[in-house]
């Protein structure tokens, strides 16, 4: 099992799609090329969140794409295919390893240059990182962006694992972060919003 490094990660943010909605969005993230998708539902309860994942996970059984789940790791746990992103404030890496197995994706969230070598450092506990957000995003209001220096600078380490560049990342920024050696994207807001979701991804695969 290797976790890919794709062009596009889509993310199915509840803040962006009503839960009547998720299921044509999540489909549309795949079918515009999206190489991984994570469920990130912060404000539902879990047996919400878990609802949701009922509802999408048969789009992933082939193992094609992969279904990452943001920072819920019992629920995660509950089905066999499902990965686990967390951030810097959530369960410590080695702890969601040991939880995991060696059979389920991880990934983590950076957002330093401090927080990118820590992952590298672990880079054998985890199957992709994440670095951002790289512009200023109503998706993540509170952090600071951390620009195109941090996407240079971990891009000039040349990374063993998959990592991907997320926050106010659109259509008309994007080739900047790839210019700065981005290897594959993440945006949430740019595709979730867009009418067409499925063009919105094609656009940038
Ligand atoms: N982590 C860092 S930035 C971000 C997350 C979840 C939000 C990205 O959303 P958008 O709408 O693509 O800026
Ligand atoms: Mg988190």
């Amino acid at each position: 099992m290797s976790f890919p490094q794709a062009s596009f990660y889509g993310i199915l943010d509840t803040g962006y799609v009503l839960r009547e909605h998720c299921l044509e969005k999540c489909k549309a993230l795949i079918a515009g090329g999206a190489g991984v998708v994570q469920l990130r539902a912060k404000k539902q309860s879990r047996d919400e969140r878990r609802d949701i994942l009922q509802e999408i996970l048969p789009l992933f059984e082939s193992g094609a794409v992969p279904l990452i789940l943001n920072d819920d790791l019992e629920l995660a746990l509950e089905f066999p295919i499902v990965g686990l992103h967390v951030g810097q404030d959530d369960i410590p890496i080695e702890e969601a390893r040991e939880a995991l197995g060696a059979n389920r994706y991880l990934g983590l969230s950076t957002h330093s240059p401090d927080q990118a070598a820590g992952a590298l450092d672990r880079a054998h506990l985890l199957d992709y990182f994440a670095v951002g957000p790289v512009f200023a995003t109503q998706t993540k209001p509170d952090y600071i962006p951390v620009g195109l220096e941090l996407v240079k600078h971990v891009a000039s380490l040349n990374p063993p694992l998959p990592w991907y560049c997320i926050g106010g990342i659109s259509r008309s920024n994007c080739n900047q972060v790839k210019a700065a050696g981005a290897k594959g994207l993440v945006a949430v807001s740019d595709v979730l919003c867009a009418d067409d979701t499925a063009a919105a991804v094609g656009e940038y695969v």
